[in-house]
């Protein structure tokens, strides 16, 4: 159940509890990916078939009850098979951010509770606006490096990670060799909940930004501390903020994300076996 005061006094210890309840409830004792479905991601598990095992994820220790249209809040246990493999896929559906001002620990504790169930890599996917002025709505990019606006990291103490190669190089090679179309990208994570003004968005740019959003840093960061190989991919769904003269509304951001939920699970289920 929602124990948060775990959470925030011991963040570990409250996703090794939660880790081992999905194993208990599950029957199935440890996972070999998860994927964080964001906005726009949460139909493309219809591609993985029914799940072995599905729960709310506010019955778990830890877990904050969801917030956000289109994020359903549920956590589920999928077999994707291919490669002649068989890999168990733990997958969320929704996710914590920043802005609900929660703090950082609900916002990573899906990825270490992930980690702590035996996650050797990590999909981070996110709806986003763009950037870069090639960039089409629609389109899947992967995210390549981050700049983090929001300067909040998940790690306390004299714990200094090395970020170069946060985004597994490896990872992305497999995905662009899945789909050549692929190209890849830089993030910027901005706390919000409102969006950027035209002016921070051409600041983003001239630094050196392709993509903005409210998601997916800090679980890179907390997976890639716990040993994680991390996967992120963002899905266009609109302009950022003066690209096009139009207002961003969150409505074209779901409907961006249902257009395109189709190709996108075709990806996640075609390339997951080849991730391990
Ligand atoms: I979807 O344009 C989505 N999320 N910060 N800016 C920020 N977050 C976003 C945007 C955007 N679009």
């Amino acid at each position: 159940m929602t124990n948060t005061k775990l959470l925030y006094s011991d963040p570990l210890a409250a996703a090794i509890v939660a880790a081992n309840e999905i194993a208990d409830r599950s029957k199935i004792p440890a996972h070999d990916i998860a994927l964080v479905m964001g906005s726009g991601w949460v139909s493309a598990v219809d591609a993985f078939g029914a799940a072995e095992f599905e729960s709310n994820a506010e019955e778990l220790t830890g877990f904050l009850p969801p917030m956000v249209e289109g994020h359903s809040g549920k956590v589920g246990s999928y077999v994707i098979e291919g490669n002649g493999k068989k890999i168990r896929a733990l997958v969320f559906l929704g996710r914590t951010h920043l802005y609900e001002g929660k703090g950082v620990e609900p916002v990573v504790h899906s990825v270490r509770t992930a980690v702590m169930a035996g996650c050797k890599v990590v999909v981070l996917t996110n709806a986003c606006g763009a950037i870069n002025k090639t960039y089409k709505v629609g389109q899947a990019v992967l995210i390549r490096d981050h700049i983090s606006l929001t300067a909040v990291s998940p790690l306390s103490g004299a714990t200094f990670v090395d970020l170069t190669d946060l985004y597994s190089k490896r990872l992305r090679e497999i995905l662009k060799k899945e789909d050549a179309s692929l190209q890849e990208g830089v993030y910027v994570h901005w706390r919000g909940p409102t969006y950027e003004t035209p002016a921070e968005i051409l600041m983003m740019r001239t630094m050196g930004a392709d993509l903005v959003g409210m998601s997916t840093v800090p679980e890179a960061i907390a997976a890639h501390a716990l040993g994680a190989q991390v996967l992120g991919i963002s899905l266009v769904t609109n302009a950022a903020a003066g690209v096009t003269g139009q207002k961003l509304h969150h409505e074209e951001v779901i409907a961006a994300g249902r257009a395109a939920a189709d190709r996108m699970g075709a990806l996640l289920n075609g390339v997951i076996p080849k991730l391990l």
